[in-house]
């Protein structure tokens, strides 16, 4: 039957949606494009247009709420997880993406209640899919359940990961190092499709075994996370400890097995923390 929770997923399944119509109309347009912590870390209007509307129409509904958005955080917000029911929102996932017209853009909704993911939904908006998940009850996309893979053997995976933002000399050092050492351990392949949502559901879907990635930020994951472990995937640390939504690391895998045997290889390092501030 429906619960108190059921509620915030409808909610979050339309606003999703209108949030992704106007991203899909901006994409086609032009954009002025604004940096934030490095030459390649972007923000344009529509993001911060779109996280607007998404937490005024989770606001009206749920006034007890609290907020947790990419664009607020970079406006001065705070960034800490609480006990209260949260929202953790990224307007646009693949800025990048959508700056280029790559179409791989999403919508990032998740909501967390005394800490724990209950409920996550990411649009993808250039090719209308709607995935969704709730704690305990499986994920979807557009209605339909998804899986992640079977496969178990790393030497015989497809991976996803992402370069990031950051254009420190070291960190990509260490960032193109880890693609070397996996790929040497042999993989099938490495891809990254420029949103963290939507590599990791890819995982969810069974399309690749897993997605790790270093200094990406809790809106980037705390939908998807819900997604991969509906799913039957798992989400760890990158060092192979528990998840940590607010760590800026992560595994999301089909496996215990595929996670530990990521972890094992890379090479590891420690963004600061989403609540560092
Ligand atoms: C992006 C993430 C991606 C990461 C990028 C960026 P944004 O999110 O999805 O995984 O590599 O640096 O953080 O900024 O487009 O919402």
């Amino acid at each position: 039957g429906r619960d108190e929770w059921d509620e915030c997923l409808d909610a979050a399944l339309e606003v999703a949606r209108q949030a992704g119509e106007v991203v899909r109309a901006a994409l086609k347009t032009d954009k002025e494009v604004l940096t934030k912590s490095s030459e390649a870390d972007l923000v344009t209007e529509t993001d911060q247009k779109v996280e607007k509307l998404i937490i005024s129409f989770l606001q009206h509904k749920f006034p007890s709420h609290r907020f947790i958005g990419e664009e607020s955080v970079a406006a001065g917000e705070g960034c800490h997880l609480e006990d209260a029911p949260t929202w953790i929102i990224d307007p646009v996932d693949g800025t990048t993406n959508f700056v280029h017209t790559f179409p791989f853009v999403a919508v990032s909704i998740g909501f967390a209640v005394k800490k724990q993911l209950e409920l996550g939904v990411v649009y993808s908006c250039a090719d209308d899919k709607m995935y969704s998940a709730r704690r305990g009850r499986g994920a979807r996309c557009n209605g339909e359940a998804l899986s992640v893979s079977g496969k178990h053997d790393l030497s015989k995976a497809l991976l996803l990961t992402e370069m990031g933002s950051s254009r420190d000399a070291a960190e990509m050092k260490t960032t193109l190092g880890n693609m070397h050492r996996l790929l040497a351990t042999p993989l099938h392949g490495i891809r990254q499709l420029g949103s963290a949502a939507l590599n990791m559901c890819a995982v969810a879907a069974g399309f690749a075994e897993a997605y790790y990635e270093f200094g990406i930020h809790c809106w980037d994951m705390a939908a998807a996370a819900v997604i991969v472990r509906e799913a039957g995937g798992v989400l760890v640390d990158t060092g192979g400890g528990p998840f940590d939504l607010m760590s800026r690391r992560v595994i999301a895998a089909n496996s215990e097995a595929i996670a530990g045997a990521i972890a094992a290889v890379l090479e590891q390092r420690q963004p600061e923390r989403d609540d560092a501030a």
